[in-house]
């Protein structure tokens, strides 16, 4: 029986020679080069895989993840009904909520004015708010937005997080259901998107949601209006929603990791606009050695017949 990686736009042979170092018994076998008889693949290591691949392997048992987001399996119609683990990695989670804090402190610390003010010779310093007068709202309290929630607040931030249940994050207060998500946005300067992409956080960032964070400019540390930060997923956000809150106002700025479309378009408005910081969705990108390792522990604990941790809700979609 063999393990299939099967991982569009990463070096599979790489990934293979980790595999085959920590599984040595195992068959380790890389999509398409070495994909062989589909009857034997017992595991599927996958991220953005060919639907129609993952759909024809008779007796597969786990599929993996190899990140912490599953909608690029999940929106397979014909997926298998097998348990799905995705990756919950101390490296991960740190190399993302580093992330966080380097955007959430780019805004408060006003760094895009003093780039300018470099670039032109300016020698002049501006006021800044404390982080304790600065309130970060972050959606979503999984495995990441919990991470960065709590570093934020130990940083002296004022941190809330809304989700679908009610959380208890030391420092960080909880917001949850509709109403929660219009309180916490109206007392939000810099909001955070951490939700995974699913049928209801589809689209979730547009105008209307984008106009219920603070208006109380006095507190916003950069340009008197709210900064949007996303990290979670491209298809959560409108981008044209974005575009018009930068451009009216609503927004002062934002930093985007995804996009509705990857790699962003030559043509899209975003890589020129003046307000927008944007990273080639490597927000967390990992220790390769260090996601191995994880899923090899995974199977090796499954066939001790210890189960499966970190299996996806497929009702909730995450
Ligand atoms: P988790 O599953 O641990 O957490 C998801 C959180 O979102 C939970 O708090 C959940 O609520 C909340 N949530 C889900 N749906 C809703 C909803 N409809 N309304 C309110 N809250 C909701 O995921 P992770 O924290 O591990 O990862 C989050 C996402 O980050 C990934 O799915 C992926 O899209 C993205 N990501 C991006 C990366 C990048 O490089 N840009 C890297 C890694 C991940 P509850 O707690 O109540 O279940
Ligand atoms: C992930 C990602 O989901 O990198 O892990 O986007």
């Amino acid at each position: 029986m063999a393990l299939l990686i099967a991982v569009s736009g990463w070096d599979s042979e790489s990934w293979a020679a980790r595999f085959s170092a920590l599984l040595p018994d195992h068959d380790i076998r890389r999509h398409p080069e070495t994909t062989g008889d589909l009857s034997q693949i017992r595991y599927l290591l996958g991220w953005k895989t060919d639907p129609e691949l993952v759909s024809s392997l008779p007796n597969l048992e786990v599929i993996f993840s190899l990140g912490a987001g599953v909608d690029h399996l999940l929106k397979n119609p014909n997926l298998p009904d097998v348990p799905m683990v995705r990756i919950v990695d101390p490296d991960l989670t740190m190399r993302m909520s580093e992330w966080v804090i380097l955007q959430v402190l780019l805004h408060h610390r006003k760094d895009r004015l003093y780039r300018e003010r470099q670039a032109a010779h300016v020698w002049k310093g501006e006021d800044v708010p404390s982080a304790s007068a600065v309130r970060v709202g972050i959606l979503g309290q999984g495995v990441l937005g919990a991470d960065a929630a709590r570093k934020l607040s130990v940083l002296g931030y004022q941190v809330a997080g809304w989700s679908r249940s009610p959380k208890s994050v030391e420092g960080v207060e909880s917001f949850n259901g509709d109403d929660g998500l219009s309180a916490m946005l109206a007392r939000t300067d810099i909001l955070v998107n951490l939700l995974p992409l699913t049928p209801a956080t589809t689209g979730i960032i547009n105008y209307d949601l984008l106009s219920k964070l603070s208006t109380d400019g006095k507190r916003h540390p950069d340009c008197n209006a709210p900064v949007l930060i996303n990290a979670g997923r491209g298809g959560s956000q409108v981008e044209d929603d974005i575009l018009r809150a930068l451009d009216g106002g609503t927004l002062a700025a934002c930093s985007l990791d995804v996009f509705q479309s990857e790699p962003l378009p030559a043509a899209s408005p975003f890589w020129d606009h003046p307000r927008v910081s944007l990273t080639p969705h490597c927000a967390a990108d990992s220790d390769p050695q260090a996601l191995s390792v994880y899923v090899a522990e995974r199977i090796r604990a499954y066939e001790a017949g210890e189960g499966l941790i970190n299996v996806v809700d497929r009702t909730a979609g995450y």
